[in-house]
């Protein structure tokens, strides 16, 4: 379990070209605009308004959550210390780290979440017992 705190999260300014002739905004995730190589891409959507998604940590994971319609709340704990961040625009994403726990709530009617993932799907980077969490990050002071 790696010693990261909530402090290691962070939201990334993505940039934003606006269209001179009214067409609207472009925005545009290369180079090093997020600090890992995506290996996977999956979304959050039609998420009802009372549900809740996450609720685990990842043990390796680097994560780049992005709200690219709509808006929702990321609860993000480290053991000790809680902060919620609320997504809300599309050319704004939240960086998670690894070791920190995350859970996702109140989704505006129509909200997608896109997920940037540093790793393919694995379910032994899961840690999805808080209690279980809480003991690992322990360990790690
Ligand atoms: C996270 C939050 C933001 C796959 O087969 N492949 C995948 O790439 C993913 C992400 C999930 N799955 C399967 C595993 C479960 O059977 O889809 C099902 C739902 O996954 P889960 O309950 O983990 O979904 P969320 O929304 O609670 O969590 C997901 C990610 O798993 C997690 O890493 O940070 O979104």
């Amino acid at each position: 379990m790696k010693k990261n705190t909530i402090d290691s999260t962070r939201v990334i300014d993505i940039p934003r070209i606006v269209d001179e002739g009214g067409r609207g905004n472009l925005s545009v995730i290369e180079k090093d605009c997020i600090p890992f190589k995506i290996e996977r891409v999956y979304y959050l959507y039609d998420v009802p308004i009372d549900a809740y998604r996450g609720g685990h940590a990842h043990k390796n994971l680097k994560q780049f959550l992005v709200p690219l319609s709509g808006s929702f709340d990321v609860i993000l704990k480290d053991g000790k210390n809680t902060k919620t961040v609320t997504l809300n625009k599309p050319n704004k994403g939240l960086l998670i780290v690894p070791g920190i726990w995350r859970e996702l709530e109140n989704f505006s009617s129509g909200a997608v979440c896109l997920v940037l993932a540093s790793e393919v799907y694995n379910e032994d980077d899961y840690i999805r017992d808080f209690q279980d969490f809480v003991i690992a990050k322990k360990s790690t002071e």
